[in-house]
């Protein structure tokens, strides 16, 4: 057994890791839901509606939706008995094949609730791993993911070996380490193969970071402005009308798990680095933050935040909250941002001047019927380069000046008197210091 032992984790430390495609073998599920004291009905059925939506993703068919009303999750087994009892019926009724529980359960919980009541369970974290697992593409995403299924599985190992103590009770029973389960030593094994999984997953992940880490010191003098939101809210829509990068745009959760980077130049010719990124979402696993570290590091690391919402979605202002926690978890809320209502296209326009009216800073535009896009842009400059619009009278001798500001700004106005050119300028807060001596109050012709 030793022997063994060794010779796997040899294996383990040479060879590189092969990604492997998941294989779904159950298609089934039924939703469970916990419902705490004063949620509404509403907020409950969105709840459950959006772990329907992830379930769909993920490819399995939900067959049926149940809620208990609870103010804390039963310690062993999550819900109370008598719920239980009656869903594992009705599933078996049902033929369904999967409990999915829309919270994340302890390794203990999931375990209890299998062994007590003979179904099988997943919850909210594995399903939105498993699509994860199922959308990473690229050698980043695919080591981000694996890291964090790892960290979920680890303490979870007695779900997958339990069967063994099962089978082997007696053995167990006489005690002593050489007598104890089969299914133990296995378990014991198993944690070492992962640790150190997790320990090469984290090694590659660190050589990336420091790569991004020396592209970032390369471009440390460019403004950065970070395309963040809800999954689906439509960001890399609007990253692609930016830039033309042509990223996946889907109507599913979770298209885009890397971050894409473009130049963008200003209207002042200022560039600009614009990043699309990850979506999230409400209750995402902690581990997928943590190990989303290198794709996360765009949006800690950005001048400005654009803060994507899907306003045809009713739960909007929910949402909004749960992309700031979600900020505030990676230390990103100090972040200057602009909310940008997209899909106005869906939505009336008395609705959207009520919301103009609540949210006058931001910016309400449709992402793929390109309505409003000029406006965000100008936002963008003026919150990213400090613009101002200035009032210039600048003396003959400074024609150098005046083409460099063609350059570097946007001119508004441009007449040639007697005693000097005036000109009317937007300029960004970087470039002011050029022309400070110029202003002028005197108005135009
Ligand atoms: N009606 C309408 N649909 C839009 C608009 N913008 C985006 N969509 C749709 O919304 C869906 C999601 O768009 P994406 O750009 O993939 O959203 P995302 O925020 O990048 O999503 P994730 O990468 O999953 O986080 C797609 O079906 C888009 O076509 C819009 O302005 N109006
Ligand atoms: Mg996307």
């Amino acid at each position: 057994m030793r022997k063994d032992e060794f010779d796997i984790l040899d294996e383990l430390e040479s060879e590189p890791e092969s990604w492997v495609e998941l294989e779904k073998v159950e298609k089934t599920a039924f939703i469970a839901a916990l419902v705490r004291q004063g949620e509404t009905e509403a907020e409950t059925q969105a709840s459950i509606n959006e772990m329907i939506r992830l379930a769909d993703t993920a490819g399995i068919e939900v067959l049926g939706t149940y809620s208990q009303k609870r103010n804390q999750p039963e310690r062993s087994t999550f819900f109370g008995i008598g719920f239980l009892e009656e869903i594992s019926q009705k599933m078996r009724q049902a033929q369904a094949e999967l409990l999915i529980v829309n919270e994340e359960l302890s390794p203990t919980q999931g375990r209890n609730i299998e062994r007590d009541y003979n179904i099988k369970v997943i919850d909210r974290t594995e399903v939105i791993l498993s699509i994860f697992h199922d959308h990473a593409k690229t050698k980043e995403a695919k080591l981000q993911v694996r890291l964090a299924e790892l960290k979920y599985q680890l303490p979870r190992l007695k779900k997958l070996w339990g069967h063994f103590d099962k089978e082997r009770g007696s053995a167990r029973s006489a005690g002593g380490s050489a007598s104890r389960g089969m299914g133990e030593k296995q378990i014991e094994i198993d944690k070492r193969l992962i640790k150190l999984q997790i320990g090469r997953n984290n090694r590659e992940i660190e050589q990336i970071t420091h790569q991004k880490e020396t592209q970032r010191k390369q471009r440390e003098k460019t403004r950065k402005i970070c395309l963040v939101g809800y999954t689906n809210a439509g960001k890399s829509t609007l990253f692609n009308r930016l830039t033309q990068a042509g990223v996946l745009v889907e109507d599913k959760l979770f298209a885009t798990l890397d971050s894409t980077s473009r130049q963008l130049k200003l209207s002042t010719g200022h560039p600009i680095v614009l990043s699309d990124t990850v979506g999230f979402i409400s209750k995402l696993p902690h581990h997928l933050v943590a190990s989303f570290r290198a794709t996360l590091m765009e949006v800690q690391d950005a001048d400005l935040l654009l803060h994507m919402v899907d306003v045809s979605d009713d739960r909007f202002e929910y949402y909004i909250e749960e992309v700031d926690n979600v900020l505030s978890q990676i230390k990103a809320d100090a972040i200057p941002q602009i909310l940008v209502f997209n899909k106005i296209d869906r939505m009336t326009d008395q609705y959207i001047s009520l919301l103009v009216r609540r949210f006058p800073e931001s910016a309400f535009i449709s992402a793929s019927q390109d309505i409003n896009i000029g406006t965000l842009l100008a936002k963008m400059e003026n919150k990213v380069l400090g613009n101002s619009s200035v009032k210039l009278r600048l003396p003959y001798d400074k024609t150098a000046l005046v083409s460099k500001l063609h350059e570097i700004a946007v001119i508004k106005s441009e007449e040639y008197l007697e005693d000097g050119i005036y000109l009317e300028v937007e300029i960004s807060g970087d470039d002011k210091h050029l022309v400070e001596e110029f202003f002028s109050v005197r108005a135009l012709q």
